[in-house]
């Protein structure tokens, strides 16, 4: 049987990945990124434990300890990969979470496979939390992991963090188990999201969907109160600082800049390769500036990294193709011989390699269409203290909320998006630093820390709020 602990986290991915040794036997390493960087001193505290899926097809580990935290791998077999994960989670939730700009897939194989895998969580959840314990369940693959959980385990204390969109009642009510779903989360204490607005969605469809009644933001269910929020997620700031100041990253940066041909104005976008991201949308932008002679190629250029990501989705291989035509199109009407319009990097590179983008490019483009946060728009401020360079941001973003001194553009308007480039390629370097200087502020006191920690504080409270009172 496994150790128990008194804080849980429950993810579709540990954060760990798989390494061979040279002896060909199966060794886990930590895989950094701002969720456990955010969690990890809770975890530590606690001797929390993790409960995710390894990545790979292999057989899931045992139990083990790595860095003070418990990881507790949940299996899943090829075939459940497909129809979970691909599926369910990535052709069907994530399109239509983000107002549907591709078209949601619907398949009752997925559905199944979703309910499976989420009660396979959940009773490793169940198994593994002490009694009382805070168990904290994470984004749209695992929505019906609350209930589920409950229902094993009233005693827990249940938190659920919603890292996407959450849409508006005319667009969830698309979905065949819708009502399964809402109340799947509604076996939550606490439902947080990135942003109001999708709390008041959450709110209201539950008054829509199942009639349920609300105060505010706390939603009555079979005499408990079930309260939603809004939680906007952050990054490690000062880890980020440190690594863009570092002067290995600092001398890249230079070298970038040379190895670009000493430009006016590099552009640069990082994005995993996705529909929603408004990749195409930006390239776009930037050809229509070329053809219009408002931006030079030599003088202007544009760096695109778009990071694999579902592969084996086929709205993400059909956006490949469009992507790349795009960067063809504009280099072979624009480029030159040595004097590329667009380079574009189909891989995934070093977060020190990344950083070292950011403190080179002047504009940094984050135009998606819909996006629950964008964290690669704050790691760029946080690259960028004092030095200049300026924001170009979505408006659909849920970071635009925050960033308010960002280029602010509606990504559906091409026009908009190219005047919102054009007035940050023209902006003042005094305005320039004015402005990255209060975004850089924000993100010091609003750091992913702050975030796990205004969440969990949040929880506890709700926890406490929603026992029924005795009669
Ligand atoms: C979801 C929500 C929400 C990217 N390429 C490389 C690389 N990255 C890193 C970035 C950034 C992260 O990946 C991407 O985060 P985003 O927030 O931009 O987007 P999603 O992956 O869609 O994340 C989003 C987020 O969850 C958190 O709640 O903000 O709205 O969609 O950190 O730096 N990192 C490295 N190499 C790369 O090539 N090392």
């Amino acid at each position: 049987m496994a150790e128990r602990s008194s804080f849980v986290v429950v993810a579709n991915r540990l954060p760990v990945d798989e390494v061979i040794n040279d002896d060909g036997e199966r060794q886990w390493r930590p895989s950094p990124g701002g969720l456990v960087t955010a969690l990890h001193p809770v975890l530590a505290e606690h001797q929390g434990t993790w409960i995710g899926w390894a990545g790979g097809d292999g057989e899931a580990p045992e139990p083990f300890e790595l860095e003070g935290i418990r990881i507790h791998a949940v299996p899943l077999s090829n075939d459940e990969l497909e129809r979970y994960y691909e599926g369910q989670s990535n052709a069907t939730i994530w399109p239509l979470y983000h107002d549907a700009v591709e078209t949601p897939v619907y398949k009752r194989r997925w559905r199944e496979t979703y309910r499976l895998v989420n009660q396979r969580f959940a009773e490793a959840a169940a198994e593994v939390a002490e009694e009382g314990a805070t168990v904290w369940v994470q984004d749209y693959q695992l929505q019906l992991v609350p209930a589920m959980l409950r229902e094993l385990r009233p005693d827990l204390r249940i938190g659920f963090f919603l890292h996407i969109p959450f849409p508006p009642i005319e667009l969830f009510m698309q979905m065949p188990f819708r009502a399964e779903v809402l109340r799947g989360l509604l076996g939550a204490d606490l439902v947080g999201f990135q942003q109001r607005l999708a709390a008041q969605n959450f709110v209201r469809l539950a008054r829509h969907l199942l009639g349920l009644r609300y105060e505010g933001q706390s939603i009555q269910v079979d005499g408990r109160k079930v309260k939603a929020g809004a939680f906007p997620i952050s990054i490690d700031t000062k880890d980020m600082e440190r690594l863009a100041a570092d002067p290995k990253v600092q001398a890249r940066a230079k070298e970038i800049r040379a190895e670009l041909g000493d430009p006016e104005t590099i552009i640069l976008g990082v994005d995993r390769l996705d529909y929603t991201k408004g990749i195409e949308l930006r390239l776009k932008a930037f050809r229509e500036l070329l053809a219009d002679g408002k931006l030079k190629v030599g003088d202007a250029v544009m760096v695109q990294v778009a990071t694999p990501s579902r592969e084996r989705v086929e709205h993400y291989q059909t956006l490949r193709v469009r992507v790349e035509r795009e960067v063809g199109r504009i280099n072979g009407e624009f480029g030159r011989v040595g004097v590329p319009a667009v380079h574009y990097l189909h891989q995934s590179m070093p977060k020190a390699e990344l950083a070292a983008l950011y403190a080179a490019a002047d504009i940094m483009m984050v135009t998606p269409l819909r996006d629950g946060m964008n964290l690669v728009a704050k790691e760029y401020v946080a690259s960028r203290a004092d030095r200049g360079g300026a924001l170009v941001l979505s408006e659909f973003a849920g970071a635009a909320t925050e960033m308010r001194q960002a280029f602010l553009c509606n990504p559906h308007d091409p026009d908009g998006v190219k005047d919102a480039l054009l007035r940050a390629v023209g902006a003042e370097p005094a305005d320039l630093k004015r402005r990255m200087r209060t975004m850089l502020r924000h993100l010091r006191s609003h750091d992913v820390a702050a975030w796990a920690k205004s969440f969990l504080d949040e929880l506890s409270d709700a926890a406490d709020l929603s026992t029924p009172d005795q009669p």
